[in-house]
């Protein structure tokens, strides 16, 4: 199987998502998780984990004087779990180009919304206020680039007319935690692949 390494910043429900369908014997899951790394040490994914028996760490950014040296404690616990595979789950920092390059091809994200379209922060806020009708969830590949890298699932849900962004977004997490397990098992059994121009070749 492949190893994964899932990097969180809060609640971990999509940690949970991953955990649950990896672990569920009717999937023959191409992916193990084998490792949780948090930048928040309050952070209750790391609970989930503990209770998952899965390895967690507290890698704080708070403790490294820049973006590089942290990126490099990080890609050092990756490495020394024999991590094959990184998610980023809610986790709440860029990457830098040394590290985004180390894992090109190897490393998935999930963004609140249909990209390209709303990229960065409170995505479904964005959606909710543009008056677009349907928005939803991707799952992309990471590059230096934020919210640019391509596409392996994308999942829909309607905006309602008289949604929150509290209901907007408890909606497009539900579908969240069906796309999540499904582009990690294209990634890990192969199906889903980055090429050389940075397309996603799906098989
Ligand atoms: N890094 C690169 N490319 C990507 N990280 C994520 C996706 C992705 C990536 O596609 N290179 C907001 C984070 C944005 C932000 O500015 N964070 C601050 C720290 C804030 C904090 O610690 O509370 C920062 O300096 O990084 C994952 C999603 C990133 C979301």
């Amino acid at each position: 199987k492949k190893r994964v390494g899932v990097l969180i910043s809060g609640s971990g429900t999509n940690l949970q998502a991953l955990i649950d369908s990896t672990r569920d014997p009717t999937k023959h899951s191409a992916a193990e998780i084998v490792l949780v790394i948090s930048n928040k040490p309050t952070a209750y994914g790391l609970e989930r984990a503990k209770k998952a028996g899965i390895p967690a760490l507290v890698i704080s950014h708070k403790d490294y004087n820049s973006r590089e040296a942290y990126d490099t404690i990080l890609h050092e616990k990756l490495v020394q779990a024999n991590v094959d595979i990184i998610c980023l789950a809610g986790f709440m920092r860029i990457l830098s180009g040394e590290f985004t390059q180390k894992w090109t091809g190897r490393m998935i994200n999930i963004h609140p919304s249909l990209l390209p379209l709303f990229k960065g922060a409170n995505a479904w806020q964005q959606a909710l206020n543009s008056g677009v009708r349907v928005t939803g969830c991707s799952v992309h590949f990471v590059e230096e680039d934020v919210d640019a890298g391509a596409i392996i699932v994308q999942e829909t849900v309607p905006i309602k007319p008289d949604d929150t962004e509290e209901s907007l977004l408890e909606r497009i997490h539900t579908v969240e935690h069906k796309a999540y397990p499904l582009a990690l098992e294209l990634v890990a059994s192969g199906r889903a692949k980055l090429n050389e121009d940075k397309k996603v070749v799906l098989c």
